[in-house]
């Protein structure tokens, strides 16, 4: 059957890529977070959607995690000449892609289309959609105050306490009719949370007005993949979130925070083979356990991940 993927950035692309081996085009589409979207230069950015489309063709950076490899930064060397802001950084490759969807945008062209167009001619097969339409804006409340996403996460390195945060324009914005669709087909098999920040990344997609009801009405399983292995996220600042926002940073309590936010959502859960002690636990509030190495450091590791993760389906199903 097909299955829909719910992607942030780095660590749910790493899983898309390898599902977008393991699985046709037909039988695979994700949907990405797009709370982190801001402007800066006037152009558009998605981080998210880029990261999973770079991924995707295989022209992603896999050390830094975002952006394009093989880039060369004279754009930004030029602008920091002219004392222009600079604390964001683009390449001068995927420059391109942030002018090419602005000036689409600008002209009219939904946010979906662009992406399929840019997808299209990167050769990426399998559908990225946007949650939504309408920006939404995630806004982190600190002890320092409160600041968009990018200058929290970029600019002030996530060095900041979170104390709670907020997607603004989440209540006006509607769910993509495409994921709509999607969800309604009768072949959808499963629904998979890739290893993404579920405050960050996870959060705003299950928050777009209509996504439950129309996730719930498509009566299919839901599995997630730990973003936590050992007490450490995978990637990114989820660990010092999760301590900050007064949880303890494991597998475990990512599933219970799932459950306690957005009622009886996860069906089974991959928990990494590190965490086995976690498991009963997990069964506890009632969701399917599978273990396995969840690593996905070369292509070989994400297919590993994938395979496991659509076994798991297959047992549900
Ligand atoms: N992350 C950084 O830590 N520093 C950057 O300068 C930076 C630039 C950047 C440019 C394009 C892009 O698509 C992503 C970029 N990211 C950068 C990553 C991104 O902002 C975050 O990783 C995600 O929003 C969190 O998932
Ligand atoms: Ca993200
Ligand atoms: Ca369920």
């Amino acid at each position: 059957g097909k299955i829909l993927a719910l992607s942030g950035g780095v660590g749910g692309a790493k899983l898309l890529h390898g599902l977008a081996e393991e699985l046709p085009p037909e039988q695979l589409t994700a949907v990405v977070n797009t709370a982190d979207d801001f402007d800066f230069w006037d152009l558009r950015i998605c981080p998210d959607l880029d990261s999973n489309m770079y991924a995707l063709a295989a022209l992603n950076d896999q050390d830094r995690g975002w952006g394009m490899e093989d880039e060369t930064w004279r754009t930004m060397v030029a602008m920091r000449r002219l004392g222009g802001e600079t604390w964001f950084q683009m390449g001068d490759q995927d420059l391109a892609t942030h002018l090419y969807r602005s000036m689409e945008l600008r002209a009219g062209k939904s946010l979906t289309e662009v992406t399929a167009y840019m997808c299209q001619h990167l050769g990426v097969e399998h559908r990225l959609l946007p949650m939504c339409e309408e920006p939404v804006a995630t806004e982190v409340l600190t002890d320092r105050g409160t600041m968009e996403f990018q200058e929290y996460f970029v600019r002030e390195r996530c060095q900041p306490s979170v104390q709670s945060l907020r997607f603004r324009g989440i209540e006006q914005a509607s769910l993509n009719p495409a994921i709509a669709d999607y969800l309604a087909d009768s072949e959808l098999a499963a629904v998979v949370i890739c290893p993404s920040n579920p405050f960050l990344s996870v959060d705003p997609i299950l928050s777009v007005p209509g996504f439950r009801e129309a996730l719930s009405d498509s009566g299919v399983p839901v599995v997630a993949v730990a973003p936590i292995v050992a007490g450490n996220a995978v990637k990114g600042p989820l660990g010092k979130m999760m301590a900050e926002l007064d949880m303890p940073a494991s597998a475990s309590q990512v599933v219970r925070y799932y459950q306690q936010r957005h009622g009886d959502l996860i069906d089974a859960y991959l928990l990494d083979q590190q965490d086995s002690g976690l498991a009963e636990d997990i069964i506890q509030m009632g969701v399917a356990v599978t273990e396995a190495d969840t690593m996905m450091t070369d292509m070989a590791a994400k297919r590993r991940v994938a395979t496991a993760v659509l076994e798991l389906v297959e047992q549900l199903t």
